[in-house]
C-alpha cells in the first residue's frame, strides 16, 4: 500500500546509511504508462556503468546506483511529499522525474520538495512541456525536451561528476565515443 511505501522511504531515511551503498540517482515517474518513454534514462545510466538498487538494504555489487519508483502528483501526493522529503537523508544526489499530459506536476512539485536536491524533468509528451519547465522565479527545475529522457540520465550523471571523479571519466569516454560515431558516418561519405 502507499503508506507501506511511505514507512519504507521513512524508515531508510532514518537508518543513516553508508552514502556509498544508497542509491545516488533516483528516477521517478507519474505512470506506469511513462515507463516506456523513461526507458532512455535507465539506458544512460547503464551505459555509464550505473547499476539498478531495488532493495536499499541490499546494494548491488557497484559503486553508482540508481532506483525508479511510479510516484503520482495525484493519485498519490503523500508519496510524493514522502519521496522528496526522504530523498537527501536516503542519500539521493540527484532525482530525475517524468510526466505527462497537462497534469504532470510530478517534476515540478518534487523540484520544490526536495530542493535544494536537483531534479531533471521529462515532459513525456509534447503537450507538456510548458507545465514541466514553467516554474515560477525561485523554484527552479532543469528540464530536457519532451520524451528525451536519456539525455536526463547523462545529466544526472553530469551532477554526480563534480564530485566523482570515474564518472567524469566515463562520461568523457562516452563523449568521444560519440565523437568517432559522427567522424565514422562522416568519412564513409567520402569512401
Ligand atoms: C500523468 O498522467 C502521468 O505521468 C502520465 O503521463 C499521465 C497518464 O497516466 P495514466 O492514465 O496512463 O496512468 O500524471
Amino acid at each position: 500500500t502507499v503508506a507501506d511505501l511511505i514507512e519504507r522511504l521513512e524508515s531508510e531515511a532514518a537508518a543513516d546509511a553508508d552514502p556509498a551503498t544508497t542509491p545516488d540517482v533516483g528516477i521517478i515517474m507519474g505512470s506506469d504508462s511513462d515507463l516506456p518513454t523513461m526507458e532512455g534514462a535507465y539506458d544512460a545510466l547503464r551505459e555509464l556503468g550505473f547499476a539498478e538498487q531495488t532493495d536499499f538494504a541490499d546494494p548491488p555489487d557497484a559503486r553508482f546506483t540508481f532506483e525508479s519508483y511510479v510516484v503520482s502528483a495525484h493519485r498519490t501526493p503523500e508519496l510524493m511529499y514522502a519521496y522528496g522529503e526522504t530523498a537527501a537523508a536516503r542519500g539521493l544526489d540527484v532525482i530525475i522525474a517524468g510526466a505527462g499530459g497537462k497534469s504532470a506536476d510530478l517534476p515540478n512539485m518534487t523540484a520544490s520538495i526536495a530542493y535544494p536536491i536537483p531534479v531533471i524533468g521529462v515532459p513525456v509528451q509534447e503537450k507538456s512541456v510548458d507545465s514541466v519547465i514553467g516554474m515560477p522565479t525561485g523554484a527552479p527545475i532543469v528540464a530536457v525536451d519532451a520524451g528525451k529522457s536519456f539525455n536526463a540520465g547523462l545529466s544526472a550523471a553530469q551532477v554526480l561528476a563534480r564530485e566523482h571523479d570515474t564518472i567524469a571519466e566515463r562520461l568523457v569516454s562516452y563523449h568521444e565515443a560519440l565523437k568517432g560515431g559522427v567522424a565514422d558516418v562522416s568519412a564513409a561519405l567520402h569512401d
